[in-house]
Parts: structure tokens; C-alpha cells; sequence
């Protein structure tokens, strides 16, 4: 019985270690953090003075720009914003105030975009939406907020944006420390000979749910170029 919770326990270890991603905030916009983001329907920086009551208003063609991200190694970015408005839910329909995420660029060529529509009326909103980078080709880009259908009654009040990279893990790399080498065998063996996962980040190479010597062999593999 021992055994097999010991073995219970090293399965779902391995199956939470092999699922890790690399999550790093690549931009960030509130009140205090707006140096490189840009807010206009023209080019201009953002400052205190700007940011009215903590927040900016989108509407029409007012667009919030954040600084260039590099895109090298990143998967995909997930966007976490926090809202608030004023507008009178009555008169207004609140899916004019939904906002649309456009990735761009360093010479503005629109790259991907997502349509985040709101179904309803609500003062506080904090969402997230996940932009794929898989098919951007730009080794930078910016992300852009608009939301062109709202009016300034109905204007979008952004009080927070937080840009995050997500990058899949590289195929081999057990330790996480983004290349694969004899230590990512070292570390492997440790776990299995020593049962010590201190410096696992992705067990599971082959993915078949549990970390085994399948896994230095699909190392080893790499290594060989095979
Ligand atoms: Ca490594
Ligand atoms: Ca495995």
C-alpha cells in the first residue's frame, strides 16, 4: 500500500512538473507604470497628466499603444486588464464599450487581432484574453487597445493592462534554464536514482505521463541529433 502511494504521489508529481510553462510580464500599464505606452489618435506618451483619475478613456480613435515586446521564444501573451466605467448602462449599450487587442508591428502591420465582446453591463471588469503568436513571423511587436464602436459616453476606462509572455517549454530542457545539455540527463537521473526533483522543471519529455528512462533516452536522443 506504501508503495503504491509513493508511486500515486511520483506520477502526479512528474504530470504537474511536465506541464510547467514560462510565464514572464513583458508590459505593464496602470498609474504608475506607463513608460513606453503611447495614447492618441496620434503619437502621444503617455504621463501623469494624461491619466486621468487613474484611468484613460478608449473610444472612436483614441488607441492605447504599449512599448515593442520581443516575441523570440514566446508562444503566446496572455493580456490581463482591468476596467472601469461610468457610463450609464441604461442608455448605452455596453457591448460598445467591448475592446478589440490588435498585435502590430514595428512598422505597424497589423499581425493578429482579437475581439473581446462584452454580453453585458458591468462598472468593475478584470478579464484576460490569449493571443496565439505562433504564426507571428515580427521578432517584435506592439499590442494595441481600441474600442472604436464606443462613443466618449460609452468610452472603455482602462485602469490595467498586464502583458504576459507564455513560452513552451524546449523539448529536452528538464532543468528549464532554456537549453538542452548532459545536465538536463544529470537532473533526471538524480530524480530517478534519488528520487530528488529539487531542480525539475520539465520531467516528462515524451509525454506519456510519468518520468521514466524513456525520458534520458529521448534526451539522449536530442543530444545525438537524432
Ligand atoms: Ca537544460
Ligand atoms: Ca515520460
Amino acid at each position: 500500500m506504501k508503495k503504491y502511494i509513493f508511486t500515486l504521489i511520483a506520477i502526479m508529481a512528474s504530470v504537474l512538473i511536465s506541464q510547467a510553462e514560462t510565464v514572464d510580464t513583458i508590459a505593464q500599464f496602470d498609474n504608475t507604470h506607463y513608460d513606453g505606452w503611447v495614447y492618441s489618435k496620434t503619437t502621444v506618451p503617455l504621463s501623469s497628466s494624461n491619466i486621468m483619475q487613474n484611468k484613460i478613456n478608449l473610444y472612436g480613435d483614441y488607441i492605447l499603444t504599449s512599448p515593442l515586446m520581443n516575441s523570440g521564444g514566446v508562444d503566446s501573451i496572455s493580456v490581463s486588464v482591468k476596467t472601469h466605467s461610468n457610463i450609464n448602462t441604461s442608455s448605452y449599450n455596453p457591448t460598445q464599450g467591448s475592446p478589440t487587442f490588435t498585435l502590430i508591428d514595428e512598422n505597424d502591420n497589423e499581425l493578429a487581432s482579437v475581439f473581446y465582446k462584452f454580453e453585458d453591463a458591468q462598472e468593475h471588469r478584470a478579464f484576460s484574453v490569449k493571443i496565439d503568436l505562433c504564426n507571428v513571423e515580427a521578432t517584435q511587436f506592439k499590442l494595441q487597445l481600441s474600442c472604436k464602436d464606443a462613443t466618449l459616453n460609452s468610452a472603455l476606462s482602462i485602469r490595467e493592462v498586464i502583458v504576459e509572455s507564455l513560452a513552451a517549454p524546449v523539448m529536452g530542457d528538464v532543468d528549464g534554464d532554456g537549453t538542452v545539455t548532459s545536465a538536463d540527463i544529470t537532473v533526471l537521473y538524480n530524480y530517478l536514482l534519488n528520487n530528488d526533483s529539487s531542480c525539475i522543471v520539465n520531467g516528462d519529455q515524451d509525454g506519456d505521463g510519468s518520468v521514466t528512462a524513456g525520458d534520458i533516452t529521448l534526451i539522449y536522443n536530442i543530444l545525438l541529433g537524432s
